[in-house]
């Protein structure tokens, strides 16, 4: 079982997903760049062994391909991303696993108090050209607690290095930790906070998945391994971490101190604000780091699609989009999935087996009036029940050949943005327009055009002659016979 960064690293080598770079690799653009081009081939996680000026290694590109994703959640590495969201939706769904106290956390196996805290004993990378500086916190997460009911929140959020012992931590507004840090303003407190850097990535996973409020993402994390997340109580701040991971960065976040932070290449493939027009950001005074012996650093390049933050997205996205469905109890779904190709966010596609007239429409609808849709979608694809949502190709066929514009198009005019939207005026983000696109055959067309199908005798034939043909020894027949012939020849 995964339990550990490292453990990952072993799985991801043991399945040839792992390149280590042995040769000297700058932390100040070189590394990132590396690893963007290596995600552009599809290539594999990366571990840099040799940073210059440092002794830790950094790893990143964990969840670049949906066969690394598998293999963090250690599901079949077979899946499509959209079948792998709904194992997750599945998992997520059952029975909440509560975290275990453990005791002798190998996190605490180094301490760094007082003047010794230096952040920069890490090889925080320096990602694009036009970045504030040195991103320490991209594959993080900071660990916060309610100060009321005591529920533990993890969420992810970037962090940039602003002085030895302080990063400053883009909470958006609406987030969990920013709901925490206005209750400590009205109490006149700091508010505790940790920042996680390595750890079972199921953590990272679920810490930048939309859970609900009050709802500990460790008990998510723990149903997703049918295990409890290890975690033991800090001494320093009383905020339940996890014991096994590489870096935690402890402290306090003062309500009423913004520093100025950023910009940073962000997920939409821009710098997110202008140069020296950010809105200032909470910074955390880190009072203590813990450290694993022989630490990894674990980062993500951020920027354009596709990497890790576009992957993670679809991933829980996808799969809260369809809990979202299932919930509201709208009929039909057969699949869900939100592309990384849109940043993990910004479209969606719903295949659907129409029952009655207009219910494609309910379920385009149905997508941006739900939890996980209403918050910077900005158009939704359905198609019919034969195309699946992560099938580009036929979508694009589906919007070619099943769709009007005037008939098939809706807009709505006003919905929840986010301020990370290059598409809107850096001005105006908080609000966007939305489109729903019906790519289906209207259910109550009497007059259905007539669609090609194979025959499924004759395919059957074909694939036991397939190696006679010569192409190949194996037939790949039966991965698309279903798709090519009249269900109802099955
Ligand atoms: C790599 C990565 C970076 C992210 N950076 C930020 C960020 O800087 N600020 C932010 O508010 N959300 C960021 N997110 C999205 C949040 O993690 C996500 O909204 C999550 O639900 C937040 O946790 P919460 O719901 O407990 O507040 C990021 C997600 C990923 C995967
Ligand atoms: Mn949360």
């Amino acid at each position: 079982m995964i339990q550990d960064l490292r453990d990952y690293i072993a799985a991801l080598e043991k399945e040839g997903e792992l390149h280590r770079v042995t040769t000297e690799v700058d932390w100040n653009l070189e590394l990132c760049h590396v690893s963007k081009v290596n995600e552009e081939q599809k290539g594999p996680a990366l571990l840099y062994e040799n940073v210059k000026d440092y002794d830790i290694p950094v790893f990143t590109s964990a969840f670049t391909t949906p066969k690394r994703l598998a293999i963090c959640l250690e599901q079949d590495t077979s899946l499509s991303m959209s079948k792998l969201s709904k194992k997750w939706m599945e998992l997520t769904t059952k029975k909440m696993i509560p975290p275990e106290i453990v005791s002798h956390p190998k996190v605490m196996e180094n301490v760094i108090t007082g003047d010794d805290v230096n952040v920069e004993m890490f090889p925080a990378p320096w990602f694009y050209p036009e970045d504030g500086g040195r991103f320490i916190g991209t594959a993080v997460y900071l660990v916060t607690k309610d100060p009321e009911t005591g529920w533990t929140n993890l969420g992810t959020y970037r962090m940039q290095i602003l002085g030895k012992n302080v990063v400053g931590v883009q909470i958006i507004k609406g987030k969990h930790a920013d709901f925490m840090l206005k209750q400590y303003e009205a109490m006149g407190k700091k508010m505790p906070a940790a920042a996680v850097i390595g750890c079972d990535p199921v953590l990272f996973l679920c810490s930048s998945t939309l859970v609900s409020a009050q709802t500990d993402e460790y008990d998510v994390a723990g149903s997703l391994r049918q295990a409890p997340v290890p975690v033991f109580e800090s001494d320093l701040t009383g905020l339940k971490l996890p014991a096994t991971a590489e870096v935690i960065l402890e402290g306090y976040i003062d309500p009423k101190v913004l520093m100025d932070e950023g910009p940073f290449g962000e997920y939409t493939g821009y710098y997110s604000g202008n140069k020296g027009k950010e809105w200032p950001k909470p910074a955390l005074q880190i009072e203590r780091i813990l450290h694993r012996n022989d630490p990894i650093l674990w980062s993500t390049t951020v920027g354009k699609p596709i990497n890790d933050i576009h992957m993670i997205q679809s991933l829980n996205r996808t799969a809260t989009l369809w809990y979202d469905l299932e919930t509201m109890r709208v009929p039909g779904i057969e699949s869900v999935y939100i592309p990384p190709e849109s940043c993990g966010r910004f479209w969606g596609i719903v295949s659907v087996r129409q029952k009655y007239p207009g219910h494609s429409n309910q379920v385009g609808n149905a997508v941006i009036a739900s939890t996980t849709g209403h918050y910077g979608m900005k158009g939704v694809i359905t198609v019919d029940h034969d195309i699946d949502a992560d099938d580009w190709d036929r979508i694009m066929w589906a919007l070619s050949t099943r769709f009007d514009p005037k008939r098939s198009a809706q807009i709505i005019d006003r919905g929840r943005s986010t301020p990370l939207d290059p598409g809107l005026p850096i001005e105006a983000r908080d609000v966007t327009s939305r489109i729903i696109l019906d790519a289906c055959t209207p259910f109550e067309w009497q007059n259905k055009p007539n669609e090609i199908f194979m025959d499924r005798g004759v395919l059957t034939k074909v694939s036991e002659r397939w190696a006679d043909y010569g192409l190949g020894e194996t037939s790949p027949v039966a991965d698309m016979i279903d798709r090519l012939t009249k269900p109802e020849s099955k």
